[in-house]
C-alpha cells in the first residue's frame, strides 16, 4: 500500500497509524503538508488539504501513473479516487458518485475541477468529435457558473455562493456523452450588498474590467467600479480581465450566440445602473431623482419606461377581481428595487444554468449495449461562521449538516449496522450524529423552518422579533439551540435578535433580522409583468409567469427555506442511489498561507469531521464487500472447481474461490456478502482474472468456429 513514499512522508493511510487519536492524525497531515504530500488516506476516503500554492501534481505523466490502477496501487491522490469512481461504474455498470465538504476555502471547488479534468484525461481515446465537444462544455461550463455564482469573501477568494451537483453520463465505452447540473440556492443578496472587505459575485468586476469600448458605451457603463453602488466597496482583482475573456470564450463554446451574449451583458449592466437609482420623499409619494439612471436601466432590459417606473413606486393589490394601486413607503421603494435586482440576476443564473444542460443533454438514456452511467459531482458552498451570520449562512450551515449526515449514515453507520446484520463479530465503534441538529432545522412541523414558515403565513403581527421568541420557546430545551437568555455570559449577544445554533462543525450565531422577509421572499406582480412584456425575448422568456392578469391571484410559491430543504432531501436521496466517494476537504490555515499549519485549526476539523472515528471503523473493518452471488459471477473463471459452473450454492462457489487463492484469512463470509479485509485482495483477484480473460477469449471463439 502507499508505495513510492518514504517513511518522511507519514503514513499515507492514516488506517496504518499506531495510534489513533486525533493528535497523531493532525501530526501524520502536517507532517505530509510540509513536504508537499496534500492527499492522505482513510480506506478510500481522500483527505485533502488545501496546499494554497499550485503544485505541481496534476499533469499528463501523474494522470498516467493512476489510470486504471486499484486506487492502493499508487501514493494517495485525488486522481486514486476519481479513477476509482469511474472504475466502480465501469465494472459494477452502476452509477457513482463523489460528495466533496469540507468548510469555506477548504478546496472542494479546486478539488472537483481537478477530478473533471482527471475524467477528460482518462476518457475518449479515440478522439470521437461529440464526445469532444460534452468534455469542452463540462469544463468550460465551470468557468462561467464561477463568474455568476462565485465571489470573495471573507473566508476565500474564490467562494461558492451556491451548491453544484453535476451528473456525467458515460456510454457502454465509458466516454462521457452528456450530464446535467443541478444548482442550489444562490447567495442573491449579495447582488445588492455585501460584508466590508467582500466582493459582489466576479462578473459585475470582469464586465467593467475585460468589457472594450465600445460594448462599454453600449452599456452607458464607465470602467471604475466605484461609479457603482452596489460594487464600490469591493477592489477589483488582477485576473478580473482575463477572466471576462474566459467566460466570453466559455459562452461561445456552449453555443451561446451573439444576441443572447448581448442580453445576458445588458442584465449585468441593468443591474448595476439599479443600484444608481436613488429616491427622494416629496410630501407623501416618493419619487426617482435621477430619471435618465431609470432610463438606462428601461433601454437595457427593454422595458416599458413608464410601467418600470410604476411598478417601482407602486403596488398592485388585486382583490376580488378588483385592482387598485397603493404607493409604496420610501423604505419600500428602496427594498422594491433591490428585490428587482435580485431577482432578474438569479433568473440570469438560472438561464444560464439551463443552457448549459441543454447543450450536454445526453441523447439516450440507453443503448443497444447497456443503460447510461453516471458519475455525480457533489460541491456545494462550505460551512461558514463570520462575525455576522443570517438567513443565507443558515442555509448553508444546515446544507453541510445533510452531507455531513450523509456521510456518518453511509460510512460510520451503515457499515457497521452491516456486520451486524451480517453475523460479523464486530466492536462498536461510537461517534456523534448529528441527526439531532438536521431535525432542528428540518423536522415537518416543529423545525425552524417549519416554525419560519408559520410565521411567514401569518401576515399580520409577526416579526422576525416574534419569530425568535417563538424559538426560543420551542426550543428552550434543546442542546443544539440557545437563546440569548441562556448564554448571558457571551457578549456578541447585546440585543436580543440572535439565536445559536450548537452544528457539528462549531457554534454559529445568526442574526434572526431579514429571516422572514428572505424565507418570503417576494418579488411583486407588477415586476413579473413588465419582465414578461420585455421586447427583448431573452428577458420575456425568463419570466413566463408576467402573463397573469393583473386580476388574477397568484399562487403563492414555496417559501425559500422549504424549498430549499426539500432540494436538499432530494440531493440527498440521489447521493444514496449511488455508490458514494468521499473527498474531505480540510483547511490548513485562515491565512491562505502555503507554510502555516494551525494546529488547532486542523484538531477542530478532524474532531468534527469524525476522522478519528472513520480511521476506526476502516481499520476494524473491511475494504471490500460483496454478495455472493456477484462475487461468484466475476470470478468463478479464476477457479477450476467455480468454472464454468458450480453446482452448490453460492457461498459455496465463493469459499472455493477464496481458498483456491489462499485469501481465508483475509476473508470473513457473512450472510449473504463476502467480506475482504484489504484492498490488495481484491487488487489480486482483478489481476487473476485479466490474466485469465485472453485464454477465455481464445476458447470462446474455438468454440465458435466449432473446433470443441
Ligand atoms: V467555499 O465553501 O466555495 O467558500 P472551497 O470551494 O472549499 O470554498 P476552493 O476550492 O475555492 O475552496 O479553494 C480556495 C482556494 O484555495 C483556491 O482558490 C486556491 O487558491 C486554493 N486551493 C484549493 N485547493 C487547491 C489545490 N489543490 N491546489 C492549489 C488550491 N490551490
Ligand atoms: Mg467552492
Amino acid at each position: 500500500m502507499t508505495v513510492h513514499e518514504g517513511k518522511e512522508f507519514g503514513v499515507g493511510d492514516l488506517v496504518l497509524l499506531d495510534n489513533i487519536t486525533d493528535e497523531a492524525i493532525a501530526q501524520n497531515l502536517k507532517l505530509r503538508f510540509e513536504k508537499g504530500k496534500i492527499y492522505t488516506f482513510v480506506g478510500e476516503v481522500v483527505l485533502s488539504v488545501n496546499p494554497y500554492k499550485q503544485l505541481n501534481i496534476y499533469g499528463q505523466d501523474v494522470v498516467a501513473q493512476y489510470k486504471n490502477r486499484e486506487i492502493h496501487e499508487r501514493p494517495p491522490h485525488i486522481f486514486a479516487l476519481a479513477d476509482a469512481a469511474y472504475k466502480t461504474m465501469r465494472r459494477l455498470n452502476t452509477d457513482t458518485c463523489i460528495v466533496i465538504s469540507g468548510e469555506s476555502g477548504s478546496g472542494k471547488t479546486e478539488a472537483s475541477k481537478i477530478i473533471m479534468r482527471y475524467i477528460a484525461a482518462v476518457t475518449n481515446i479515440q478522439q470521437r468529435a461529440e464526445i469532444e465537444r460534452v468534455k469542452n462544455i463540462l469544463i468550460q461550463s465551470t468557468c462561467i457558473l464561477e463568474a455568476f455564482g462565485n465571489a470573495k469573501t471573507n473566508r476565500n477568494d474564490n467562494s461558492s455562493r451556491f451548491g453544484k451537483y453535476m451528473d456525467i453520463n458515460f456510454d457502454f465505452k465509458g466516454d462521457p456523452v452528456g450530464g446535467n447540473i443541478e444548482n442550489y440556492l444562490l447567495e442573491k443578496s449579495r447582488v445588492v450588498t455585501q460584508h466590508s472587505g467582500e466582493r459582489n459575485f466576479h462578473v459585475f468586476y470582469q464586465l467593467l474590467a475585460g468589457a472594450g469600448e465600445k460594448l462599454l458605451s453600449n452599456l452607458q457603463l464607465k470602467r471604475d467600479f466605484k461609479c457603482y453602488a452596489y460594487i464600490k466597496d469591493g477592489s477589483s482583482a488582477s485576473q478580473d480581465k482575463a477572466d471576462y475573456n474566459n467566460v466570453a470564450a466559455a459562452l461561445s463554446a456552449l453555443g451561446v450566440t451573439g444576441p443572447h451574449v448581448d442580453t445576458i451583458w445588458r442584465v449585468v449592466a441593468a443591474i448595476l445602473h439599479l443600484g444608481n437609482i436613488a429616491f427622494k420623499k416629496d410630501g407623501d409619494t416618493v419619487k426617482v431623482v435621477n430619471e435618465d439612471v431609470l432610463k438606462t436601466v428601461t433601454k437595457l432590459l427593454q422595458i416599458d419606461q413608464k410601467d418600470f417606473g410604476q411598478a417601482l413606486l407602486s403596488r398592485t393589490l388585486a382583490a376580488r377581481g378588483e385592482v387598485m394601486d397603493k404607493l409604496l413607503t420610501h423604505d419600500e421603494v428602496f427594498y422594491a428595487r433591490d428585490a428587482f435586482a435580485k431577482a432578474i440576476y438569479e433568473r440570469l443564473f438560472t438561464w444560464l444554468v439551463k443552457q448549459i444542460n441543454e447543450s450536454i443533454r445526453p441523447l439516450s438514456q440507453s443503448t443497444t449495449y447497456g443503460k447510461n452511467t453516471v458519475i455525480g459531482v457533489l460541491d456545494i458552498y462550505g460551512f461558514e461562521i463570520f462575525e455576522s451570520n443570517t438567513f443565507e449562512q443558515f442555509c448553508i450551515n444546515y446544507c453541510n449538516e445533510k452531507l455531513q449526515q450523509l456521510f456518518i449514515e453511509l460510512v460510520l453507520k451503515q457499515e457497521q449496522e452491516e456486520y451486524q446484520r451480517e453475523g460479523i463479530t464486530w466492536t462498536p465503534v461510537e461517534y456523534f450524529n448529528n441527526r439531532t441538529i438536521c431535525d432542528l432545522v428540518e423536522a415537518q412541523h416543529n423545525g425552524i423552518i417549519a416554525l419560519m414558515d408559520e410565521a411567514c403565513l401569518n401576515v399580520g403581527n409577526t416579526t422576525d422579533q416574534t419569530f425568535l421568541e417563538a424559538m426560543d420557546k420551542k426550543f428552550a430545551k434543546h442542546a443544539h439551540y440557545a437563546s440569548r437568555q441562556t448564554a448571558p455570559q457571551d457578549k456578541t449577544l447585546v440585543h436580543h435578535r440572535d439565536f445559536r445554533i450548537v452544528h457539528y462543525a462549531g457554534d454559529v450565531v445568526y442574526n434572526v433580522v431579514g429571516f422572514l422577509e428572505k424565507n418570503r421572499d417576494p418579488i411583486f406582480q407588477d415586476f413579473k409583468r413588465v419582465l414578461y412584456n420585455s421586447k427583448d425575448q431573452l428577458v420575456a422568456e425568463m419570466w413566463p409567469e408576467g402573463a397573469a392578469h393583473k386580476t388574477q391571484v397568484t399562487k403563492r410559491p414555496l417559501t425559500t427555506a422549504t424549498a430549499f430543504k426539500n432540494s436538499m432531501l432530494a440531493l440527498a436521496q440521489k447521493l444514496q442511489q449511488k455508490e458514494p466517494h468521499y473527498v474531505r476537504c480540510i483547511k490548513p490555515n485562515e491565512l491562505k498561507s502555503s507554510t502555516l499549519f494551525d494546529e488547532r485549526l486542523v484538531h477542530h476539523q478532524i474532531r468534527y469531521l469524525n476522522i478519528t472515528q472513520n480511521v476506526r471503523v476502516r481499520r476494524a473493518g473491511f475494504a471490500y464487500r460483496s454478495p455472493y452471488k456477484r462475487f461468484l459471477q466475476r470470478y468463478k473463471l479464476i477457479c477450476a472447481q467455480t468454472w464454468p459452473n458450480f453446482s452448490g450454492s453460492d457461498r459455496d462457489g465463493c469459499k472455493a474461490i477464496i481458498e483456491a487463492h489462499r485469501m481465508g484469512q483475509d476473508a470473513a463470509f457473512g450472510k449473504t456478502k463476502l467480506f475482504l479485509r484489504s484492498p490488495q485482495s481484491v487488487h489480486y483477484l482483478e489481476e487473476a482474472r485479466n490474466a485469465k480473460l485472453p485464454e477465455l477469449v481464445i476458447l470462446l471463439q474455438r468454440m465458435w468456429r466449432g473446433a470443441i
